[in-house]
């Protein structure tokens, strides 16, 4: 395609396409910078023909590469077959049924059943308003405080965004909904103490669970919801101590605990749920994205045998539910994902290659002025870039030097993503050694591009 192409997708897309999450004005007066048209495998193609390697899989979500041939035909064959029928009014269709019952057996023990949405957003709504209900049900209903954390991101509904903590996702929607908490983050870089050591930050963190309960009454929490890895709110690994003591605190307390695994379910850690990765038994798990590896939308909520119990147990309707839930051709494109997933192993192969590799490569920076910290986790990393390694100062105006690195990353033909100064990789599964040999030349070039132009700013 040419530049006089693009430039007419670029005018166009200005003229009637409004962007999630963009200033507009700034869009509509510089026009998008990129015309993506077409994937294969770990790579994407702009309209001027550059290759670029997705060192975030779309947006944390092809865990499975572009261009499988394998679920374009399913998604094919079942559009000729039933294209559409819902799941209301006691229907049901057989990839719906082939589905559930696939992810009931991939699903951490007792997760057993499974609603069934098209966008994490909507499942986390779905997870709220069942926590609620089921608390009712359980004769407790003052129980309606969900407690999450201050950078947390469930999407971007009202109720989903009430339940995440980012405070701009609250700006438009005051008064956001009530019953929502937000306690610390579990992450050592940005938020311990001098000296205070990764474990003992994970337990204070933790405990943080524990004051937030005790300060708004126990009788009245619900749930506490978590992202097992905080994905868009800069990959924070939480340390060693920080999920044991969460689960204790849970259990201790009898609350429900919710995994938001938008981001991590389906191999992003090496298992096929993070939950099962960290030990932690929820009753419900949230997920999207890698679900169909985002050729199509699909998402979810798993649910333990114990919500299911009481919902089994009273005469009365849970009235909720999606035109599309249990979508047929979305159900048929996600069987089709994880058989592929299964029959090439690229979940154990995250433990064997992605997350050693991963991690090695990250290492190779960790003594970059520029960089404060590398930290990864299965097939998630980031780079915390600062002004100051020693003492781990930002700098001025946060997020504006990470848009200078995101920028050379993507003129060295490479995507990672920049929260504030976090820059941030999910690269697809299905990395060989190749890719993160060429990660690894992009990033130290941008790195030492981002180095000249900021350094002025940087510490002696
Ligand atoms: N939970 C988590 C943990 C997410 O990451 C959602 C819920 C909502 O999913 P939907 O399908 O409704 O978007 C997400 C979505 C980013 C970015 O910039 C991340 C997400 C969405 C958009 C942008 O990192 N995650």
């Amino acid at each position: 395609m040419s530049k006089s192409t693009s430039k007419h997708w670029r005018d166009l897309d200005s003229q009637h396409h409004l962007h999630p999450f963009t200033n507009h004005k700034s869009l509509r007066a510089s026009g998008a910078t990129r015309v993506i048209v077409r994937g294969e495998g770990p790579y994407i193609w702009d309209s001027e023909g550059n290759r670029i390697l997705d060192g975030m899989s779309g947006l944390w979500t092809t865990n499975v590469g572009y261009g499988r041939k394998e679920i374009a035909e399913a998604a094919y064959q079942q559009m000729l077959e039933l294209p559409f029928y819902n799941t209301f009014f006691k229907t049901t269709h057989p990839p719906v049924v082939a589905l559930s019952n696939k992810l009931a057996e991939l699903a951490p023990d007792k997760l057993n059943q499974v609603f069934f949405g098209s966008s994490g957003s909507e499942s986390n709504d779905t997870a709220i308003r069942l926590i609620r209900h089921y608390w009712t049900l359980k004769g407790e209903p003052k129980r309606r405080i969900i407690i999450s954390r201050a950078m947390a991101y469930h999407g971007s509904t009202i109720a989903a965004g009430s339940m995440g903590g980012m405070p701009h996702m609250h700006k438009h929607s005051y008064p956001v909904y009530e019953g929502f908490r937000h306690i610390i983050d579990p992450y050592w870089y940005g938020e311990s103490k001098d000296g205070e050591t990764p474990e003992a930050f994970g337990l204070r963190a933790a405990k943080a669970l524990e004051d937030e309960i005790l300060a708004v009454g126990p009788e009245n929490v619900a749930a506490f919801a978590a992202e097992p890895v905080q994905g868009a709110g800069g990959v924070k690994i939480a340390p060693a101590t920080y999920w044991p003591e969460i689960q204790k605190i849970v259990d201790k307390y009898g609350i429900l605990l919710l995994a938001d695994e938008v981001i991590t379910g389906f191999g992003r850690l090496g298992t096929w749920f993070a939950s099962e990765y960290y030990g932690i038994r929820p009753n419900l798990i949230t997920f999207a994205k890698a679900a169909t590896s985002g050729y199509i939308p699909l998402s979810g909520l798993l649910i333990d045998d114990k919500i299911v119990d009481a919902l089994m147990s009273h005469d009365d309707d849970f009235n909720h539910g999606y035109t599309f839930s249990g979508h047929p051709v979305a159900c048929a494109a996600a069987l089709a994902n994880l058989e592929l997933m299964e029959r090439e192993s690229m979940v154990p192969r995250v433990n064997t290659f992605g997350a050693p590799s991963l991690a090695r490569m990250l290492a190779r920076f960790k003594d970059h002025p520029l960089v404060g910290e590398v930290r990864s986790v299965g097939m998630l990393g980031a780079i915390e870039l600062v002004a100051d390694k020693k003492t781990r100062r930002r700098f001025a105006d946060p997020g504006r030097v990470g848009l200078i690195c995101r920028d050379h990353f993507f003129n060295e033909g490479f995507i990672m993503r920049a929260v504030f100064d976090t820059m941030v990789t999910a690269p697809p599964l299905i990395w060989t050694a190749d890719q993160f040999a060429e990660a690894e030349t992009a990033i130290g070039r941008a790195l030492d591009k981002t180095l000249s132009d900021v350094a002025g700013e940087i510490a002696a």
